[in-house]
């Protein structure tokens, strides 16, 4: 078994089939995970070949295998005084730049295979924002569609009972992802300091009357423009007038949308699991502040009662002409054929709000293009960014102003812009991917290794 996960090649492609021979064999059934480290594998292995103590001292082997993943009960109570079971997770991978960091999701395809995939893109891109904190991923197949407000409060509470005692402060600190929100996040930190009997950050995207940060709401939409822009100011274009797909109808596609809008952009449609709203003229504030309302009372997006809108059941928007596209919905939303549509429509770039929402083939095609693909772990690390200012904020006990955290966030997204161009530059085209991961990795495995083993 060793022998097949250390490998000893002499070349990138070589060795990156045999590690993820070993990784797979290491890892049976979890295809998400699989999908991510290929991804960061086929993309880091030249460098790690030009930098061979990379290799001599095994980091690719070392940062794939989480630092260790808890599960845990969830017993809770409905509505009708019925029994529910479900399982919760906290996957910690790498602490070696700060404590474990990242957010929990609640959505019933939640299995320990998207935990650890999400948990291991989250090292990387904590890494990119500079800031010092580590890489983790949480949540349960819990479904909270169709929950009264008590039943979630309920689901909140027991899954705090299982994670309390794994997280702190300086040890981990968990925050939002799809189905958790701020109502979620106030109910786990709530249980959190009765459990704990203390008052510390242990959790962010927290109420501003109670240690929130301003901005954290809008951050990882808000980022993934400004991200956007500076790519695109980079090669003296713009978002003025460019038609816009985004997926999604929930934090990240609605400050999305909301700042798209702000910088003149066309957004054509917004999405959510059961089909896609197109508005072929732009969506307009108000008809985004309907969409909020919607969302945020659980409905759908078909109920939406709009003239300028046009409902597509069961489709996603990938098919509709447009410049630029935003998937902002989950993973593998973009599929093969997608993304040949796309390119078909004339799509000049892919900018990822979700994480690994195009599918690798996807990716691919788009690198032969060189069609602008920005990776979620660089487009979207604002949300998290802003997660380690509430942590900042916290610790010295002061909190910061709008404009501030607003200023912080474009600096922190145009210094990931700088590393990305810094590690990903070929003469004039810079590839994103390349320079995200590169830039990522680097610092985290430099610190790994000063650690020894
Ligand atoms: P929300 O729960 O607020 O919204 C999720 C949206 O995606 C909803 O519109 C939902 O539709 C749709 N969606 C979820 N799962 C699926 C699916 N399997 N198929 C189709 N549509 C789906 O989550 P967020 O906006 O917070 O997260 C969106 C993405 O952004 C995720 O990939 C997340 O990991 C990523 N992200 C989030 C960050 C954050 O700070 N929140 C930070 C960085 C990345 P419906 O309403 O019908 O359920
Ligand atoms: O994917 C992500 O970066 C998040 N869900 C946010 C994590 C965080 O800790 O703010």
């Amino acid at each position: 078994m060793e022998r097949d996960f250390f490998c000893i090649a002499d070349n990138p492609e070589n060795y990156h089939e045999c590690f993820m021979r070993g990784l797979k064999k290491r890892n049976p059934n979890e295809k998400e995970f699989h999908q991510a480290c290929d991804e960061i594998a086929k993309s880091i292995l030249p460098f790690l070949f030009d930098n061979p103590k990379y290799l001599e001292e095994k980091v690719l082997e070392r940062i794939t295998e989480p630092d260790r993943i808890i599960s845990f009960k969830v017993n809770w109570e409905d509505d009708n005084g019925n029994i529910r079971t479900n399982r919760g997770y906290r996957v910690q991978f790498n602490n070696s730049i700060g404590p474990y960091k990242g957010g929990l999701r609640f959505h019933p395809s939640v299995n320990q295979s998207i935990l650890k995939f999400l948990g291991f893109e989250q090292i990387f891109k904590n890494s990119l924002t500079s800031l010092p904190i580590g890489g983790a991923k949480g949540g349960s197949d819990f479904n909270p569609k169709g929950r009264s407000d008590r039943e979630i409060m309920r689901f909140c509470q027991a899954f705090m009972i299982g994670l309390h005692r794994h997280i702190g402060e300086d040890v981990d600190v968990p925050a939002g992802d799809i189905g958790v929100g701020s109502r979620e996040i106030s109910y786990l930190f709530g249980q959190y300091k009765k459990l704990e009997n203390k008052f510390t950050g242990a959790l962010t995207g927290k109420s501003i009357e109670y240690g929130g940060s301003p901005v954290r709401t809008e951050a990882t939409g808000y980022g993934l423009i400004y991200f956007t822009k500076n790519i695109l100011e980079h090669r003296s274009e713009g978002l003025k007038d460019k038609a816009c797909l985004v997926s999604g109808a929930g934090n990240v596609a609605q400050y999305a949308t909301k700042k798209l809008i702000a910088n003149d952009a066309k957004v054509l449609t917004m999405s959510d699991s059961r089909g896609t709203l197109y508005c072929e003229n732009g969506f307009t504030g108000d008809l985004l502040d309907k969409v909020i309302k919607i969302k945020s009372d659980g409905g759908s997006l078909s109920e939406i009662d709009d003239s300028t809108v046009e409902y597509l059941e069961g489709k996603k928007p990938w098919a509709i002409a447009a410049d630029y596209a935003f998937p902002c919905a989950t993973q593998n939303e973009i599929e093969l054929e997608d993304v040949k549509e796309l390119i078909g429509n004339n799509c000049k770039g892919v900018f990822e709000g979700a994480n690994m929402p195009v599918v690798t083939e996807g990716i691919d095609l788009l690198q032969e293009k060189k069609i602008l693909y920005a990776p979620g772990k660089a487009a979207n690390a604002g949300g998290v960014a802003i997660s380690a200012i509430e942590m900042s904020q916290n610790n010295v006990g002061l909190s910061w102003t709008r404009e501030r955290v607003d200023t912080k966030l474009q600096e922190i997204m145009k210094s990931i812009h700088d590393s990305c161009v810094e590690y990903g530059s070929d003469g004039d085209f810079v590839d994103y991917q390349k320079g995200a991961n590169i830039a990522g990795f680097k610092k985290v495995a430099d610190a790994m290794i000063s650690f020894g083993i």
